[in-house]
């Protein structure tokens, strides 16, 4: 536990109502819960343009896989906006499996921001990467290298060079790094999803016979090692 995030019982505006809490205060050891938390963007779907519909099929069979495997953790989806097709997509599909909504649950805001604006505990936060880890581009990954300062990159450096579409780096974040100490950011897990855009590297055509299953990778690949720093 990060100081300055010490225990317990803080309201969670991501939470819906306060009977959610309630429940989700039996179930869940509140100490540290931050650390047993991942935040993530849905992979792939704006910048590479892949199938909202499809991908949030992915997002829901793997995570209700990994629940099911581990206990005690929680994984929140993250969008900006409250229009956010990707979350009600989700949210509905969720419902329908009957997911555990403590243990699984969406959220509208910035990911370099859940704490300080949500109040929201997360240790550790998903980034939609490039293959090269280069700060930049737009989207989630120009935000949380903006957010997490030079100290992101000399990290990562230190932990691969390129990533292979469908595979995920742990980045442990210094810190020193603004986004460790304003957000209690601990580590950062880099993820490169499929690309449906032409524009980009390892375009695949619209073969989602191969993009579904590189997102499903990406997923478990993005919930194994999130796994590997809980345990
Ligand atoms: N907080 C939460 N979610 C966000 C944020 C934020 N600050 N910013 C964007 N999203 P994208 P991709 C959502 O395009 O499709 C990059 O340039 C966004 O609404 O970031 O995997 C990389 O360098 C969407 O739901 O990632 C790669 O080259 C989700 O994050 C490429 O784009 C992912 O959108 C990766 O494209």
């Amino acid at each position: 536990v990060e100081a300055g995030f010490a225990c317990p019982m803080e309201v969670e505006k991501g939470l819906n109502d306060k009977m959610e809490n309630e429940e989700h205060a039996k179930e869940i050891d509140y100490c540290d819960v931050g650390s047993r938390t991942l935040a993530f963007p849905s992979i792939s779907t704006a910048d590479f343009q892949f199938d909202l519909d499809r991908a949030s099929d992915v997002i829901v069979d793997t995570a209700f896989k990994f629940l099911q495997k581990f206990d005690n953790i929680r994984l929140v989806l993250v969008d900006l906006s409250e229009k956010s097709r990707i979350l009600s997509l989700v949210k509905q599909k969720a419902a329908k499996k009957s997911i555990d909504s403590n243990r699984f649950f969406t959220y509208v805001g910035d990911i370099t921001q859940l704490h300080t604006k949500g109040g929201l505990q997360c240790s550790v936060i998903a980034n939609a990467a490039n293959w090269r880890l280069k700060p930049g581009g737009g989207g989630v990954n120009a935000a949380i290298y903006n957010a997490a300062g030079e100290s992101l990159q000399h990290a990562t450096k230190k932990c691969a060079d390129a990533l292979r579409p469908g595979t995920s780096v742990v980045v442990p974040l210094p810190s020193t790094s603004p986004l460790h100490q304003r957000e209690g950011v601990t580590h950062v897990i880099h993820v490169l999803g499929p690309n449906m855009n032409p524009m980009r590297p390892d375009y695949l055509k619209n073969d989602y016979t191969r993009g579904s299953k590189i997102l499903c990778e990406a997923y478990n690949s993005l919930f194994e090692s999130f796994a590997s720093i809980v345990q």
